[in-house]
Formats: C-alpha cells, sequence, structure tokens
C-alpha cells in the first residue's frame, strides 16, 4: 500500500555549498522572487540560541569540550532541512548534511573532536543518508578564496567567529576543494555547478542569473 510518504513528489533539492562567508545567504535570498521554489536558510539563529543557549559560541569557545555537541546539533537541523516537505517544484537549501561533514572532517583532523566522537557522528551521518530521504539533484559550489572570504568575514563580524583565523578558513577551503572540485574525498551525492564566489556582489547577480537557468532548466 502506498503510504503519504511514497505519494509525495520530490521536488528537485539543490545544496549550494561554499566556505564560510562565501556568499551563500546571499546567494540564496535571490530565488525568493520565485513563487515555485522553496529557499531553506541555514538554521544558523537556531544554533545561536537552543533553549537559551548560544552553541556556536560555546563551540568556539571550547571547542574540544563543545565541538561534538555542536556538530551532533548541526547535522539533526540540516536533516530538517533535507526533510523539508513542499509541494513547490524546487527547492534550495543553504549547505546540507553532506557539507556539515566537511567540519567534521577539519575537526578529525585538527583532533579537535575525540575519535570515538568522531566515529559516532560518522555512525550517524551514515545511517541517515541510507534511511533518510536526502535525495539531491545539484550542488551549486560557491567557489572562494580563503584570504577573500577572511575579509568578508571580519566585516560581517559575527560575534562567535572573533577567533576564527585565515588558517581554518583554509583548512575548510580545502576540505571543500577535495570534497567538491577534486572529488577525492567522500562521496558527492548530485552534479555540481561551480561557480566563482570571489566577485563582487553585482557581478554574482551575474553568476545567478546563469546558475539560475542552469537549474531552471534540469526540470524541462
Ligand atoms: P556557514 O555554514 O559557512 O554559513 P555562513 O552564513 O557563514 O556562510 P555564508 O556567508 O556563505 O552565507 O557557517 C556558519 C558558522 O557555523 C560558521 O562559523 C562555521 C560554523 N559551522 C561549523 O562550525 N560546523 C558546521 O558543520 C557548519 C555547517 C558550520
Ligand atoms: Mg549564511
Amino acid at each position: 500500500m502506498a503510504t503519504p510518504c511514497t505519494l509525495f513528489k520530490r521536488p528537485f533539492t539543490v545544496c549550494l555549498e561554499g566556505n564560510i562567508g562565501s556568499g551563500k545567504t546571499t546567494f540564496l535570498s535571490h530565488f525568493k522572487k520565485f513563487k515555485n521554489v522553496t529557499v531553506l536558510q541555514e538554521p544558523v539563529e537556531l544554533w545561536r540560541n537552543k533553549a537559551g543557549t548560544n552553541l556556536l559560541e560555546l563551540m568556539y569557545t571550547d571547542p574540544t569540550r563543545y565541538a561534538f555537541l555542536f556538530q551532533s546539533y548541526v547535522q539533526l537541523t540540516m536533516l530538517k532541512l533535507h526533510t523539508h516537505e513542499t509541494s513547490f517544484p524546487y527547492k534550495i537549501m543553504e549547505r546540507s548534511v553532506y557539507s556539515a561533514r566537511c567540519f567534521i572532517e577539519s575537526m578529525k583532523r585538527s583532533k579537535t573532536l575525540k575519535d570515538i566522537e568522531t566515529v559516532i557522528l560518522e555512525d550517524w551521518y551514515d545511517w541517515c543518508i541510507t534511511n533518510c530521504h536526502i535525495e539531491t539533484d545539484l550542488i551549486v559550489y560557491l567557489r572562494t578564496s580563503p584570504e577573500i572570504v577572511y575579509q568578508r568575514m571580519k566585516e560581517r563580524a559575527r560575534m562567535e567567529e572573533n577567533s576564527v583565523s585565515l588558517e581554518y578558513l583554509k583548512q575548510i577551503h580545502d576540505i571543500h576543494e577535495e570534497w567538491l572540485y577534486h572529488q577525492t574525498l567522500f562521496t558527492v551525492p548530485a552534479p555540481v555547478l561551480v561557480l566563482d564566489g570571489n566577485k563582487s556582489l553585482k557581478e554574482m547577480l551575474t553568476e545567478f542569473e546563469h546558475c539560475k537557468n542552469q537549474i531552471f532548466k534540469k526540470l524541462k
């Protein structure tokens, strides 16, 4: 017998990826004007206030104590975006459970996460991608240079990110590159459209038009 789940027609799902400060939120906001697209911004506000606790701040202040807690909540909130149902034919989301894995990888390499903490997060991750409906149709990768995103991050001045160094952004960049550009790290769940995220806001509008056509073309 068909369950409500099998009757539900899955939207064409796009995940927007890129380093911290690569312009994902801005890029995503351009899609809000279309009536047939569900735009899901990253739940960063939830990470900053979960039952009155700022998990993002705790993670940056005391990473060895709080990275596991933070990443486990990121993973849950990302899964909620993936499984968010919509009647619209398109869904575009900021980041994904896949790119949260880039941060886990970084924390694993820097030993911020204990080996057993990484094992548990990866176990959850493997179980979710096998058992949950998180199919993705396209990844848009805003490819940026770490120096540029460092500058943007400083200008944006998100209080929790005071301590984020250029070194850290380089590491996150390298992992995104390994994953999406060279495709040598973990599974890439969909075709990747690489966009130059170093451009100015005005130039990014042109990139947006280009990208918009590519995305909408896919459904025809
Ligand atoms: P991003 O997810 O990169 O979001 P952003 O809003 O900074 O990006 P953009 O400017 O392109 O819109 O990072 C949000 C913060 O959360 C950042 O400080 C990095 C942190 N973070 C982790 O520590 N672990 C994670 O798994 C994720 C997804 C983010
Ligand atoms: Mg953002």
